[in-house]
């Protein structure tokens, strides 16, 4: 009863934030590494995700072509934004590393701006290593065409495979 009433207090303090809530370390293969300046690590002072874990974010459906598919695509992942909470980002920008050695840097706030995904599934199906898996930044490109840019494309990075909050 009085522990309760102390979370109760705690909370409405402010001392307790919800987003809080531990990273559970993988069971699974890790597809995902997060680390840099991340506030909530589950494995050493990383955290790190398998598939299971990225579906339990906040998904998210994106429409839209790309300069790398034929016709509208159906995408579909986590939120770059849901990621960036979950592990408790608290940085500006992004350094995006792919399988290839591929790199690129992505400002925190194209996440906040902008539904960007780490797709995980093209059309329902899930993206293989070989067709560009197994996540591919996706930028919703149709709802918001001034992101046709090169700037953008290069953020657009493909076989994602770690991310350091910088
Ligand atoms: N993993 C990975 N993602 C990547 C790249 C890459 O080489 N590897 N090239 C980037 C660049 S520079 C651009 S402009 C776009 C388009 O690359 P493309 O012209 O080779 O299709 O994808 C981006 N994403
Ligand atoms: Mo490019």
């Amino acid at each position: 009863m009085i522990l309760r009433y102390f979370v109760l207090l705690a909370v409405s303090l402010g001392l307790v934030s919800f987003h809080a809530i531990a990273l559970e370390p993988p069971e699974g293969t890790v597809i995902l590494v997060v680390s840099g300046k991340v506030g909530q690590p589950n494995v050493g002072d990383e955290a790190h995700f398998d598939k299971e874990m990225l579906e339990a974010l906040v998904q998210h459906e994106t429409i839209t072509h790309t300069p790398w598919h034929d016709g509208a695509v159906s995408f579909s992942g986590p939120l770059g934004r849901a990621i960036l909470e979950a592990v408790g980002a608290g940085g500006e920008s992004m350094r995006v590393l792919a399988l290839n050695d591929y790199a690129s840097t992505i400002p925190v706030s194209d996440f906040e701006h902008y539904d960007v995904i780490l797709a995980m599934q093209a059309n329902g199906k899930a993206l293989r290593v070989r067709n560009q898996g197994p996540l591919f930044v996706i930028y919703p490109f149709d709802d918001h065409p001034g992101l046709l840019n090169e700037e953008v494309l290069m953020r657009s990075v493909w076989q994602v495979a770690r991310i350091v909050i910088e």
